[in-house]
């Protein structure tokens, strides 16, 4: 019975793959037979030139650009092989598979909308002499996707490198893979699986990588070669791999804190400023007077609401903005019939059609709140499947290892915590800010974007240090450390967007951050500080990236991964000790 159902499995792969040469088959041939029809291509018939090119084609035009270089198709494909791996059975299979492309569309739609009315308002501003960059990371994932495919609006190019992105993407997951699968060497046993997180980081890694290691921008003509795109993905899947498996791991022993040993880890944009955080909260309070023993006033429960608080972000940051411009030169923005914008802005006109352009602020700011909606269900309709698809596939390759989940998996067991960290840190940014704008003001300024820090950020990223302060150091430090942490990131940040962007100034290209950057912890103040420096030289960045890559191998074996049954080299070295189990 058995053996006979092998058989018949085999027979299928064998009919399978002669269907699929065939297909193959005939595409070349069809192309060699029209290709060679052509008494202009210059190419003798049946000749070894002619079958390459068909070989050719089929590679470019049918491969690459028909599904490898399609992020919906090839996504949506690996949910569906994952589903089928997994016995989900065909009908679970196909829903994946569409589930996945519609995610990743509604993805696009909201990113085109959102990029379209925010940039000829950013565009307008650094005109000025003052560019302001807004740290979000759905701004900042639809800025580097817009990166990599404007190089065909602007310069007349037909490429579109966008799945760089989602290669970069999965190596990096098949990099974490392999961490925890030789965990015994890596000391990591943590897995990703915050696929929207690894998405926006991906996008951040290879469009920046791609600034500050392979070109200098001055030249850019459009194009990123074959070999440059290997490299470039490589590269980028190393750096998020050690990145993600490394750093989630070392938020293993504050997260058991936390949670009174829940026995997961974060996968987010501020690993290791929350190992920073736990380590140093001691230094600011006593654990003992947590913050989750205060009584908070209800009016500040409003700001756990996402729309309101998102909504209230926006629509301030794009009234002072426009009021900005108008206040410049009014008749660059508004029509004489002081109803319209001008054609700069038309976008702006849309959203209310006919109606007055106060109107259409308060519009197009909603507007822009709704396309935020759109990105985050569009990103989180694909990344569910994909996540299923690779957490299954996972469990079968290294059983038992411990998943990275989503910062606010912690909210629940901390959450005035929270309220004190987001305070905290929108104080501590909201300073920066100003002394940012006082920077920005000096004459000649070239050092450094105004960066603003809009909801996600404020809210999940301080209010995440506030978690891991509150557990180590009590409401004190939940009260400190978020907001002098996030001072420092917007310093940070506001030059190293401005370092990396100057190399786009006589290039017909717009920077990777020109209308975002995904301005959490690890990126404002590691990264940053990793792009600020690179930006002036290429060898340097080269220099800089790998050293991190090996830093970041050093901190996993530095860290407590919670299970480990012998201290490491590095551990005994450093005099650490962790719990040990048997
Ligand atoms: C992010 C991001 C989100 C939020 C969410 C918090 O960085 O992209 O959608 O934080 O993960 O739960």
């Amino acid at each position: 019975m058995i053996e006979q159902l092998n058989k018949k499995k085999k027979l299928s792969l064998i009919v399978g793959w002669a269907i699929f040469v065939l297909i193959n088959l005939i595409v070349i041939l069809t192309t060699l037979m029209v290709k060679t029809a052509n008494p202009n291509s210059g190419i003798e018939p049946w000749s070894g030139k002619a079958f390459l090119n068909a070989f050719l084609f089929l590679l470019n035009k049918v491969y690459l650009d028909n599904f490898l270089k399609q992020p919906a198709i090839l996504l949506g494909l690996l949910t569906f092989i994952g589903y089928l791996i997994l016995g989900r059975g065909l009908r679970q299979s196909i829903i994946g598979l569409l589930k996945t492309m519609i995610g990743f569309l509604l993805l696009t739609i909201g990113s085109g909308t959102l990029v379209g009315l925010a940039r000829p308002v950013f565009n307008g501003i650094s005109k000025l002499g003052g560019s302001v960059v807004p740290l979000d990371p759905y701004f900042s994932l639809a800025s580097g996707t817009s990166f990599f495919s404007v190089a065909k609006e602007t310069i007349g190019f037909s490429s579109d490198y966008t799945s760089i992105i989602s290669y970069a993407f999965l190596l990096g997951f098949f990099v974490n893979i392999l961490m925890v699968a030789a965990k015994k060497i890596t000391n990591t046993n943590s897995l990703m699986i915050t696929g929207h997180v690894m998405l926006q980081q991906a996008a951040v890694v290879a469009t920046i990588f791609y600034a500050i290691l392979f070109r200098d921008m001055r030249v850019f003509d459009g194009t990123i070669s074959a070999g440059e795109q290997i490299g470039l993905i490589a590269i980028s899947g190393v750096f998020l791999g050690v990145y993600w498996a490394t750093a989630s791991t070392a938020t293993i022993k504050g997260t058991n804190q936390v949670t009174q040993n829940a026995g997961f880890a974060i996968g987010h944009q501020q690993m290791l400023a929350i190992a920073a955080t736990y380590k140093l909260g001691r230094f600011f309070g006593n654990k003992e007077d947590s913050a989750e023993n205060k009584k908070l006033p209800n009016y500040l429960k409003i700001f756990e609401d996402n729309i309101f608080t998102q909504t209230v972000i926006i629509l301030v940051l794009f009234a002072i903005l426009f009021i900005i411009l108008l206040f410049v030169d009014s008749s660059k923005v508004i029509e004489k019939d002081l109803i319209k914008f001008t054609t700069q802005y038309a976008v702006w006109n849309t959203t209310f059609g006919g109606a007055n352009f106060v109107l259409n602020i308060f519009g197009g700011s909603l507007k822009i709140v709704a396309a935020l909606l759109a990105i985050i269900t569009g990103v989180r309709m694909f990344i569910t499947e994909l996540q299923q698809s690779f957490h299954g596939i996972s469990e079968k390759l290294i059983p038992g290892a411990v998943v990275a989940v989503d910062v606010a998996a912690v909210y629940g067991f901390s959450i005035n915590s929270v309220t004190f960290g987001f305070i905290s840190g929108v104080i501590g940014q909201f300073i920066a800010v100003g002394l940012i704008i006082a920077i920005s003001r000096i004459p000649g300024n070239n050092f450094v974007y105004i960066t603003v820090p809009l909801f996600i950020t404020l809210f999940f990223n301080s209010g995440s240090l506030g978690v891991y302060a509150n557990a180590s150091g009590g409401w004190k430090a939940a009260m400190l450390l978020p907001g002098i942490i996030g001072f420092l990131e917007v310093i940070i940040i506001s030059f190293a967007t401005k370092a990396v962007s100057a190399g786009f100034d006589n290039s017909a290209l717009v920077s990777p951050v020109a209308t975002g950057f995904i301005g959490m912890a690890d990126w404002n103040l590691f990264f940053g500080a990793l792009m600020w420096i690179s930006s002036y030289n290429y060898i340097l960045a080269w220099i800089l990236v790998i050293t991190s890559i090996f830093g970041l191998l050093a901190l996993g074996l530095i860290v407590d991964n919670g299970s480990q049954t012998k201290q490491t080299f590095l551990q005994k070295i450093f005099n650490i000790k962790p719990k040990l189990i048997n």
